[in-house]
C-alpha cells in the first residue's frame, strides 16, 4: 500500500502557467515586483526553478500572444536544456479592441475570421513546440438581454471549433474551458461544464473540457463535475486555483483544502491520477502580492498533499461501508484519510527523489531571488500589464 502511494507520488505530473512569473493585479492596480521575467525565456527559467525543487513539475503552458516568440523549436530546445518541457498552448482572444463584443462569437465575420486565425496559429504553434494541448477560452458573451442572438452565438461557436479540431494534428486536442461569468455578465458564451461538454461530445473523441476550480457559482459541488466527466472520457484539463467569491485565482488548496482534497479523492478512484489517463493538471493563478516562484512552490505541494491523503483513503473499507449502507462509516473513512499529516510522507518521498524534504527552504537558500532582482532590473515585464 505505502509502495503504491510513493510510487503515486513520485509520478505525479502537476503543469505550471508562465503567467504566474509576470507582474499580476487587479483592476485596481498592479503590484510590480524585483526580477519578474522580461522574455519568455526567464518565465520559463522560472518555472524551471519550480521543478528543481519539488520534483513534479516538468512542464510549462503558454499563453499567446503574452509568450510569442520568433522561433518556438528554440523555446522548446531552451525548456529542455532547462530540465522541463513546454505543455499546454493557451490562446488569447481577449484582449484586443476588435473583441468587445466577443471573438469567435462576434456577429462580424471580420472579427470571426481574425479570432478563428489566432487559434489556428496556436495549433502551428502547438506542431512547433510539441504540444498535445490546444487549450481554449472565451471571454464572449453578453451584457444585455437582446444584445446578441443567444442561439446564433453558440452557432458561430460551434463553427470556429469545428474548425480548429479538423485542422488539430495526431495526439493533439482541444481542451474547452468554461466560466460562469465575467468579462461578460449576462451571458457567457461557454459559462458551465454543460454547454463545454456539449460541444466537445459534437466535436469528437479529440475535444475535451477544462475545469478551472474558480469559474463556478459559490456552493457548487466540483468534485460531482469531475466524476461525471470521467465517467464521460470527456475531462481533460484542470486549470487548479483557489477562490473566496469568484475567478480570484489565489493560491490552490489556499481557501478550501478540503475541497481540493474532495476532487482528488474522485481522481484516484476513478484511477485518472496517472499521466496515462490524459487528464493534465494545471496551475492558472496569478501571485499579486506574494512573491511569485515560492507561490508555486507552495502550490504544487499543497497540490502533492490533497493528493497523497485521496492516495490513502482506504478504498477496501470505504467500498464495504457505502455496500453496507453505513453512512457515518463510510464518512469516516475519508475523512480519516483527510485528517492524515502527510507532510512527513511527502518530504520522505522528496528525500527518496534526492530532493531537498523542504521545497521552500531550499528554494529561499539557493539565491536564485536574489540574482535575478538583481539580473533583471530595468527590464519590462512580460504578461499580465505589460
Ligand atoms: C480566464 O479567467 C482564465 O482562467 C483562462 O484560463 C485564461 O486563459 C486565464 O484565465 C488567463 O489568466
Ligand atoms: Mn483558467
Ligand atoms: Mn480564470
Amino acid at each position: 500500500m505505502t509502495d503504491a502511494v510513493r510510487a503515486a507520488l513520485r509520478a505525479q505530473r502537476i503543469e505550471v502557467p508562465s503567467w504566474a512569473y509576470g507582474n499580476s493585479g487587479t483592476r485596481f492596480k498592479v503590484f510590480a515586483q524585483p526580477g519578474v521575467p522580461r522574455t519568455p525565456q526567464e518565465k520559463i527559467a522560472d518555472a524551471a526553478q519550480v521543478h528543481k525543487y519539488t520534483g513534479v513539475a516538468p512542464v510549462v503552458s503558454l499563453h499567446i500572444p503574452w509568450d510569442k516568440v520568433d522561433d518556438y523549436a528554440a523555446l522548446a530546445k531552451h525548456a529542455e536544456d532547462l530540465g522541463v518541457r513546454i505543455g499546454g498552448i493557451n490562446a488569447n482572444v481577449f484582449q484586443d479592441d476588435d473583441y468587445k463584443l466577443g471573438s469567435v462569437t462576434n456577429p462580424d465575420p471580420a472579427v470571426r475570421r481574425k479570432a478563428l486565425d489566432h487559434l489556428l496559429e496556436c495549433v502551428d504553434i502547438a506542431d512547433l513546440t510539441g504540444s498535445r494541448d490546444i487549450k481554449l477560452w472565451f471571454s464572449d458573451g453578453t451584457n444585455y438581454p437582446g444584445q446578441d442572438s443567444i442561439r446564433a452565438r453558440q452557432d458561430r461557436l460551434a463553427d470556429a471549433l469545428q474548425a480548429v479540431y479538423e485542422r488539430l494534428g495526431d495526439g493533439q486536442r482541444i481542451l474547452l474551458e468554461y466560466k460562469l461569468f465575467e468579462p461578460a455578465f449576462y451571458t457567457m458564451d461557454v459559462p458551465d461544464w454543460g454547454t463545454a461538454y456539449a460541444h466537445c461530445l459534437r466535436l469528437g473523441p479529440k475535444a475535451q473540457v477544462v475545469i478551472d476550480t474558480g469559474h463556478h457559482a459559490p456552493g457548487t459541488n466540483i468534485e460531482f463535475i469531475v466524476a461525471f466527466l470521467l465517467r464521460e472520457e470527456k475531462l481533460g484539463a484542470f486549470d487548479f486555483n483557489s477562490r473566496f467569491y469568484a475567478d480570484d485565482d489565489l493560491m490552490v488548496g489556499a481557501a478550501d483544502p478540503f475541497q481540493l482534497f474532495r476532487i482528488m479523492h474522485e481522481i484516484v478512484s476513478a484511477g485518472a491520477l496517472d499521466a496515462s489517463s490524459g487528464v493534465n493538471f494545471m496551475l492558472d493563478q496569478c501571485h499579486n502580492i506574494e512573491p511569485k516562484i515560492p507561490a508555486q512552490i507552495r502550490s504544487v505541494m499543497n497540490v502533492q498533499e490533497a493528493t497523497a491523503k485521496a492516495l490513502l483513503v482506504d478504498a477496501a473499507a470505504l467500498d464495504a461501508a457505502q455496500l453496507a449502507g453505513d453512512v457515518l462509516g463510510s464518512n469516516g473513512v475519508l475523512m480519516d484519510a483527510y485528517n492524515t499529516d502527510v507532510r512527513p510522507l511527502l518530504a520522505d518521498v522528496r528525500q527518496e527523489m534526492g530532493l531537498d524534504p523542504d521545497p521552500m527552504g531550499a528554494y529561499a537558500r539557493s539565491g536564485y531571488f536574489e540574482k535575478i532582482a538583481a539580473d533583471r532590473v530595468g527590464g519590462q515585464q512580460a504578461g499580465w500589464g505589460a
